[in-house]
């Protein structure tokens, strides 16, 4: 349906002429991929130029801010992407050089999770392609492996809860303040296991993938009895705080992270629970192929509208191999770019329009990555035309002599004086992959570039065999590093526990094995300091806040107001 006063504005008549050919691999296809290069480079050039080491740039002023702690770890993979490594190993020592964590910042635990653990994390995996110098053992050590893993054990305290489910916020030196909300939405809770258990199978300790897990187990306690979780969640009271259910906003990455977590450590509990909330997500929320949100007890309709960070939803199913529904949801989403030129950030579906206040497309990456997955699973050429669509709207929309700017309002293409760094970490990112069917991030070890390495002591490791898993905020990371990793420390503890145990009698197996249900929540025994926190200590009452929204949100659901106090 279309609401009454829509003006259509459709941006794609005056098309590039390169535009019009939908590529196979030489000709158009290269053409297309050049320009993405070159929007990247413009992106990251005035960002660099202007901006660093400030977060983000702002393009229409043309200056930098900081939006999440000053941490720019987000450029690598791009580079790497793109295939420029000499600039990769710039960044790479100067980040070396400079990137201190021993500050007092108070920083999102699941954004410098996603962005700045998750960006060393992927850079460590790709230092080889890219022609870093290598330390022995790599990928099982080095520099950036190393400072991955000291960003995420500045985020250990905010684990530290009765529950186990982190703080929204920690501050990078003192730990998790006593003023600190215990509110934070599920995403905050559930978007750990992919960094947290790389890092402990990269280096041998498990504190991280324990949090990771121990976070997971206390969230899936806590759906309703028709099997849904809400939006935000008291990490030590386990109340629900918001009861809307969907796949959107505060909730979307954790069951990303459900699926992709099964992907990549080979778990089949956590598949299980992504089919079971997937199966009362299908029941209750979809209709005509669409996603709404419901009361997660009742399962009643609470908003039906469709958000811009659920379009990821139809590139997660292909994954899965459920083709048919991921194909029509896409359609759906893709009627709505096509309307507006952009995702708006909320449509309302009974009315075919925008909703106020959320009229604006920060140059989300959502729709374009479920168009990689869905053109790598179908061979479709619709999900080129998206990308098309996308290049041509950005370039025309949003670039400006320094950067692209986010779209403040998809009715008059108004800018908003933002680039946010997923821009340059995702959107591009996925757009040149889209385009890229040989890509070696996609997997099947092709020739060059994209062929197998060797890695770990002896070069025992064969890298990049089993395809790559990408964070949420796109970083890649490579499976049979973990594995590799894994099975050399798993070797070096049996050679240890096998000394110990001509002096010593054998450990109990650890809760790692039992299922999630009978799990105690007993905090693992961390390497890291405790919280600041103090047992009794009288709190503030509770501001809702959402580490994964940084809109400046003001978020009003079912007449509750969310602040996004990052
Ligand atoms: C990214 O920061 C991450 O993908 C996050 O999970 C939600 N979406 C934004 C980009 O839209």
């Amino acid at each position: 349906p279309q609401h009454p006063g829509v003006k259509l504005i459709n941006i794609f008549l005056d098309r590039h002429p390169a535009a019009n050919s939908l590529p196979s691999k030489g000709g158009a296809a290269d053409l297309n991929l050049e320009r993405i290069k070159s929007m990247f480079y413009h992106a990251y050039n005035s960002y660099l130029d202007n901006a660093f080491p400030y977060d983000e740039l702002r393009p229409l002023t043309c200056d930098g801010q900081d939006t999440w702690g000053r941490k720019p770890t987000s450029m690598f993979s791009p580079l790497k992407v793109l295939g420029n490594h000499t600039e990769f190993q710039r960044v790479a020592s100067i980040l070396q050089d400079t990137v201190d964590f021993d500050i007092d910042v108070n920083a999102s635990v699941f954004e410098t999770n996603i962005r700045v653990v998750g960006g060393l994390l992927s850079a460590h995996l790709l230092a080889g392609r890219a022609g870093m110098e290598l330390e022995p053992g790599w990928p099982c050590s080095g520099p950036l492996l190393r400072m991955a893993a000291e960003a995420a054990r500045r985020l250990i305290p905010a684990f530290q809860t009765p529950t186990g489910m982190p703080y929204g916020t920690v501050n990078l030196l003192h730990g998790v303040s006593p003023t600190e909300t215990p509110v934070t939405c599920t995403a905050g809770v559930g978007t750990f296991i992919l960094e947290f258990a790389t890092l402990s199978r990269l280096t041998g300790d498990p504190t991280f993938e324990d949090v990771a897990r121990r976070a997971l187990t206390a969230l899936w306690k806590t759906r309703s009895d028709i099997g849904l979780v809400g939006n935000h969640i008291d990490v030590l009271s386990k109340k629900w705080v918001a009861q809307d259910a969907g796949i959107g906003a505060g909730v979307d990455s954790y069951f990303e992270y459900l699926v992709k977590g099964a992907i990549l450590l080979q778990d089949e509990e956590l598949l299980n629970m992504f089919h079971a909330y997937d199966a009362a997500i299908q029941n209750y929320t979809r209709f005509d192929d669409w996603y709404l949100w419901v009361q997660m007890h009742k399962g009643t309709v609470s908003m039906p509208i469709f958000q811009s960070l659920e379009a990821f939803w139809p590139g997660l199913q292909s994954l899965l191999g459920n083709l048919d529904s991921a194909v029509r949801t896409f359609q759906n989403y893709y009627s709505v770019w096509r309307q507006f030129g952009g995702l708006p950030e909320f449509y309302s579906i009974p009315q075919g329009y925008t909703v106020d206040k959320r009229e604006g497309y920060p140059l989300r990456p959502e729709l374009i990555e479920s168009a990689m997955y869905l053109f790598r699973a179908t061979g479709d050429h619709t999900y080129l035309q998206l990308g098309l669509d996308a290049l041509e709207s950005i370039e025309k929309v949003s670039r400006t002599p320094c950067g692209y700017a986010s779209v403040k309002d998809l009715r008059d293409h108004q800018l908003d004086n933002r680039m946010e760094s997923f821009f340059l970490a995702e959107t591009i990112k996925y757009l040149y992959l889209l385009f890229d069917p040989t890509h070696f991030l996609h997997g099947g070890g092709m020739e060059g570039d994209g062929s197998w390495e060797e890695g770990g002591e002896g070069g025992q490791c064969v890298l990049g065999a089993g395809g790559f898993i990408f964070n949420t905020e796109a970083h890649p990371l490579d499976p049979a590093a973990l594995y590799c990793c894994s099975r050399h420390s798993k070797e070096r503890q049996e050679l240890r526990d096998a000394l110990l145990s001509l002096s010593h009698p054998k450990k109990k197996a650890g809760s790692q094995s039992k299922p999630a249900d009978e799990r105690t929540e007993e905090p693992p025994q961390s390497q890291s300091e405790s919280i600041a926190l103090k047992p009794g200590e009288k709190k503030t009452l509770p501001t809702l806040s959402c580490p994964v929204q940084p809109f400046s949100a003001r978020l009003s659901v079912l007449g509750q107001v969310f602040s996004d106090n990052s």
